[in-house]
């Protein structure tokens, strides 16, 4: 482990822009469920009846219920290191550094990262469907155009933030390093980003304590929690 953490240092000690894509597994060491692993939330819950329009208009009280659920849980957690190291690698090196984020859980932010791309959206915010106002109160009724209010998170089938997705577009063809941080890779359109930070030469390393459909991109594989690796990674090298 230790030659490739090594590797992964130096990488990033001499990248001039770094570009990382984070899943749920980047919370999970703050006590976030991850969806996917054997314990995750599409191991309780049915994605297409809570995290889709359809399942919305069919019972939109159910949805709001388990959003308020996520949002209770993720209030009581806190940012972990590896949400940590890449706060401060972002502090030393500007805004050479761009988080691509699927998480809507926003503890990057509350670690201190500023330039986080949200390509699936947010569960603190909540938005019109129709007009598209977002409010973080909890009205079921938009009080500008009467439409429905739902999470401000992009559901199954619906398409993703366009200039957030078009910069964190951008982000992957320039960057030279591009970290790949607790995700399956799994769910489209973001998971085709390290593909395209590759094609325009990026190294891509994968963080992930297991296999993922990326990996067998991957230029470099830290088989490790992030929260441990990337601490050791990040650290300010002399
Ligand atoms: C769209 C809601 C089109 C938010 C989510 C090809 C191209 C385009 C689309 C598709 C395509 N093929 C299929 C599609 C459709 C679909 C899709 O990709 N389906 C998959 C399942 C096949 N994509 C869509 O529907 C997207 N929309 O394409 O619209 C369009 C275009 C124009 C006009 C109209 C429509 C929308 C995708 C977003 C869906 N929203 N959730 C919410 O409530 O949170 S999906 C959900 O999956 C989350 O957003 C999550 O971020 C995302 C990815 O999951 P991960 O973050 O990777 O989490 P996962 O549990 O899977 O993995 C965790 C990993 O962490 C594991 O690898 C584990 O090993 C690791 N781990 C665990 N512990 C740790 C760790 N790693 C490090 N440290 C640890 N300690």
């Amino acid at each position: 482990m230790t030659d490739v953490l090594d590797i992964v240092r130096d990488l990033v000690a001499q990248a001039s822009s770094i570009a990382v894509l984070t899943g749920a597994g980047v919370s999970a060491e703050s006590g976030v469920a991850t969806f996917r692993d054997p314990d995750g939330l599409w191991a309780r819950f049915s994605p297409r009846e809570l995290a889709s329009m359809d399942g919305f208009l069919a019972n939109p009280e159910r949805v709001r219920e388990w959003y308020d659920y996520r949002r209770q849980i993720i209030a009581s957690v806190e940012p972990n290191d590896g949400h940590r190291a890449l706060a401060a690698l972002e502090r030393r090196r500007g805004s050479s550094v761009t988080i691509v984020t699927q998480n809507v859980d926003r503890l990057h932010q509350r670690a201190g990262s500023v330039n986080v791309l949200e390509v699936h959206g947010n569960i603190i915010e909540n938005r019109c469907n129709d007009c598209g106002r977002i409010c973080l109160t909890d009205d079921i009724t938009c009080t500008h155009c009467g439409g429905m209010m739902r999470p401000n998170v992009v559901w199954f089938g619906e398409e993703l933030p366009r200039d957030v997705f078009a910069r964190a577009e951008q982000a992957c063809r320039e960057c030279d390093v591009m970290l790949v941080v607790g995700t399956s890779a799994e769910v489209y359109p973001a998971a085709g980003l390290p593909a395209t930070a590759a094609n325009y030469g990026a190294v891509v390393v994968e963080i992930n304590p297991n296999p993922t459909a990326l990996s067998h991109q991957a230029h470099h594989i830290v088989r490790a929690p992030s929260a441990v690796a990337l601490p050791q990674i990040l650290k300010e090298t002399t």
